[in-house]
């Protein structure tokens, strides 16, 4: 495994690549083109860029997160070929690059969804929250004005304003799109950019959904195991893989993360390592990486990530807010560094314990 650190890039992220390289075992950053929108080609000079910021700090650029989907593609209207044409052009600028790495997701309208993103925790510190009875409560066009308010100025991955703006009209876009016609959707795009995925040899790994259930009534397609082997076995090429995120699989107490990851081997390109606390059903909050501040056995997913021979990129995900950090909600310096300092320290132990 290498290990890795999100970085939203230049003037979008507190944490500097100055700080990055001081935590213990980084090799690189996960990084994207924060500002381009869903749909577009990407510029080669603009990657060449976020290469070489990252190279002056001896970090490497370990991956795209993300490259994200226009909705067109995912309704499977419009201007799907011509987005999906962009998608290709897009890869094959990162596949020149030498980046091998992509995370994407395809869940409709919006990227995750948090009731609450500075809940406090036993421990003073704040984290991001979800309760189903206060989304219930929500009028989803009301979504992105609340999160907005308490991002401490940040914007949010995946909320993008622009997009964010014609909720109404996306919202509009989905009707009548069912679970079945989403999943169709996908594996046209997936067989469509699998030429240039085997080209470049570019791993595409999808994220789970999260939560891993419809929310506002919106279809969800990677919530389970079974849901994600009908994706992998769909389109059967090793390029088509998945982010193994157990923050967002782990919302639904009933995944047995050690289980999926032995049943997806080979076809995790990705790993996002933390913890959440499940108070009650459909009532969660997040905690620090450590197993004994949540739910997960950490250890117990870490192994089965070793013993499948996991061998990409695992970043911590998202942290608490400590230590008066002021940074983007889950996306601080300081508790992600800790959670790179606990799971070096876990694959250590496993590693020495269990020679390959
Ligand atoms: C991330 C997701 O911050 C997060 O929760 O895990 O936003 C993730 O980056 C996207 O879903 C991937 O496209
Ligand atoms: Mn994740």
């Amino acid at each position: 495994m290498k290990m890795t650190f999100r970085w939203f890039g230049p003037g979008f992220d507190s944490v500097k690549l100055e700080q990055i390289r001081q935590i213990p075992g980084v090799k690189g950053v996960i990084t994207t083109l924060y500002d381009s929108v869903p749909g577009e080609a990407w510029d080669a000079g603009k990657v060449r860029t976020l290469k070489e910021l990252a190279a002056k700090n001896g970090l490497e650029v370990s991956g795209i997160e993300s490259v994200n989907i226009h909705d067109d593609i995912k309704t499977g209207n419009g201007r799907r070929d011509e987005y999906i044409e962009n998608y290709i052009k897009t890869l094959e600028v990162l596949g020149k690059e030498d980046i091998h790495m992509v995370c994407y997701n395809f869940m409709p309208v919006f990227d995750w969804t948090r009731s609450d993103l500075a809940k406090p925790r036993h421990d003073g510190s704040t984290v991001l929250a979800y309760d189903q009875k206060m989304i219930d409560a929500i009028n989803p066009a009301d979504m992105f004005g609340n999160l907005d308010a308490k991002s401490n100025g940040f914007i949010l991955p995946g909320w993008e304003p622009e997009r964010m703006a014609r909720i109404k009209e996306l919202f509009a876009a989905y009707e009548g799109v069912s679970e079945q016609n989403l999943f169709d959707n996908l594996v046209y795009f997936l067989k469509a950019i699998m030429p240039v995925c085997d080209k470049y040899d570019i791993n595409m790994a999808i994220h789970p959904d999260d939560p891993a259930w419809p929310v506002f009534d919106l279809p969800r397609i990677i919530t389970d195991k079974e849901h994600i082997l009908k994706m992998l076995n769909a389109v059967p090429n090793v390029h088509n893989g998945i982010t193994l995120c157990t923050g967002s699989l782990g919302t639904n107490p009933q995944n047995d993360l050690p289980d999926i990851i032995r049943a997806c081997k080979g076809r995790i390109h990705f790993a996002h390592l933390r913890n959440l606390w499940h108070e009650a059903p459909g009532k969660f909050e997040e905690a620090a990486h450590l197993s004994a501040d949540g739910t997960f056995d950490m250890y117990a997913i870490t192994k089965a990530l070793y013993e499948t021979g996991f061998d990409g990129p695992i970043r911590p995900d998202h942290g608490r807010a400590i230590w008066g950090e002021v940074a983007m909600p889950g996306y601080g310096l300081y508790d992600r560094a800790l959670g790179c300092a606990y799971l070096n320290g876990l694959w250590e132990a496993i590693s020495k314990a269990n020679p390959r």
